[in-house]
């Protein structure tokens, strides 16, 4: 079976942001530092000797992987993805290649990735973990940091041969199956990527592995491609491709980031992404203490009781042939067409152009009785009656059923 099946009909994930830059939460020197959390070390330029002190105070007492787990599937998400390395270089895993990991330097001692991966298994969740195979402002030979080291003097082979690959060893070797392997900032020639796609698969020929190892990732040799953060293309698109976005502003924890977008706009952008035929990965970014913030929590839970109800219109759907329509999106099954109507029609019906289509049955996804709505053909299109007021004022799924002529 081709590895991306599962994926191509999952279509919901949660990314987790979760690093020793959530002590600082956005705040340095009792400044707040703009820009998104995980990055302060950068934009603050804060020396490898100072950060590496916050591993001290990082004790995620309240973390609890099953829990994590649970808001995760209870949103109807299907696969999870950690930050295992973000770009600050602080391990979030057992590590062997350095002590700068949440075993060895913070109170907390313990691998959470460790509990995470076994929550997953017996939830039915798949454990994915981002690797960020370029940027590390804490390692000598890493990119990015020209504040602490002298970039003439890195050596970038020998840090992807020495320090990366036997890490990404560790991680595909010590939790199980991973589902996702998510790269970020290309590595920087084809060459690498390549050589460092060949080394992942030896150890997890299954794995996924996310379009940004590669320098051209619009069309490189990752398993798919990535839209930019939180980009949601105007139309379809034909690869297999993925929208990784924020709830807030912010991927990493930021105390006082409370931008947080509505339920209707995250249920917006899941209809919208999947009608496109991409996949949404949607961030949470906990705290220092172990906990996803509460506004995260409440709107996820929002967006799994509509899931609840709406999910046939969602997971192993297609793209239709109709791209963004005025009054909201449509996805597709064999035989069924999805409309998300997310303006209610002031007319009181919806149109589609039905083609060489026709229907006779037309219902509410929500309705458990599943009574007809009145269906009309005009020329080529479809007329469906809806009753005067939107049942869900968010995305009313209405289900067309189609038959070729
Ligand atoms: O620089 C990172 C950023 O911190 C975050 O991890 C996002 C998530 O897609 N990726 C990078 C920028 O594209």
């Amino acid at each position: 079976m081709h590895k991306l099946v599962w994926w191509r009909k999952a279509k919901f994930g949660m990314f987790i942001h979760w690093g020793i830059y959530a002590v600082p939460a956005g705040m340095w020197k009792e400044r707040k530092v703009p820009g998104i959390g995980e990055w302060i070390m950068h934009h603050a330029r804060i020396p490898v000797k100072e950060y590496e002190l916050l591993g001290k105070q990082f004790n995620p007492v309240k973390f609890d992987g099953r829990e994590w787990v649970r808001v995760a599937k209870n949103a109807g998400m299907k696969w999870i993805v950690i930050t295992a390395k973000h770009h600050d270089g602080f391990c979030m895993f057992d590590t062997k290649l350095t002590d700068y990991n949440i075993v060895k330097m913070t109170p907390f001692k313990r691998d959470p990735l460790e509990d995470l991966a076994k929550a997953c298994k017996e939830e039915g969740i798949g454990f994915g973990f981002y690797y960020s195979q370029t940027l590390d402002w804490h390692h000598p030979d890493g990119m990015g940091n020209d504040w602490d080291y002298d970039p003439n003097e890195k050596n970038f082979s020998r840090y992807l041969e020495e320090y990366v690959k036997p890490q990404l060893r560790e991680l595909l070797t010590s939790y199980g199956p991973v589902t996702v392997l998510w790269c970020d900032i290309e590595t920087p020639t084809p060459e690498q990527a390549r050589d460092l796609r060949e080394w992942v698969r030896k150890f997890q020929p299954n794995i996924i592995i996310s379009g940004r190892i590669d320098p051209r990732w619009l069309g490189g040799i990752g398993d798919y491609r990535q839209m930019g953060d939180n980009e949601i293309p105007p139309g379809k698109v034909k690869s297999d491709w993925e929208t990784c976005a924020t709830i807030n502003d912010t991927w990493g924890f930021k105390s006082y980031d409370h931008n947080w977008k509505s339920t209707g706009v995250l249920i917006h952008n899941l209809v919208d992404i999947v009608s496109k035929g991409g996949n949404y990965l949607l961030n949470v970014g906990p705290t220092a203490e172990g906990t996803i913030p509460q506004p995260s929590v409440d709107r996820l839970a929002a967006v799994g009781r509509w899931l609840k109800v709406n999910g046939e219109s969602i997971y192993g759907t297609t793209t239709s042939l109709f791209g963004e329509l005025e009054w909201g999106r449509c996805t597709t099954k064999p035989g069924k067409l999805y409309l998300h109507v997310f303006a209610w029609p002031s007319d009181g019906q919806v149109r589609v152009v039905a083609s060489e289509s026709k229907s006779e049955r037309a219902y509410l996804l929500a309705d458990p009785k599943r009574e007809n709505l009145e269906v009309k053909s005009e020329g080529k299109d479809l007329l469906i009656k809806l009753p005067t007021r939107a049942p869900d004022p968010i995305d009313t799924v209405v289900v067309v059923e189609i038959e070729r002529c």
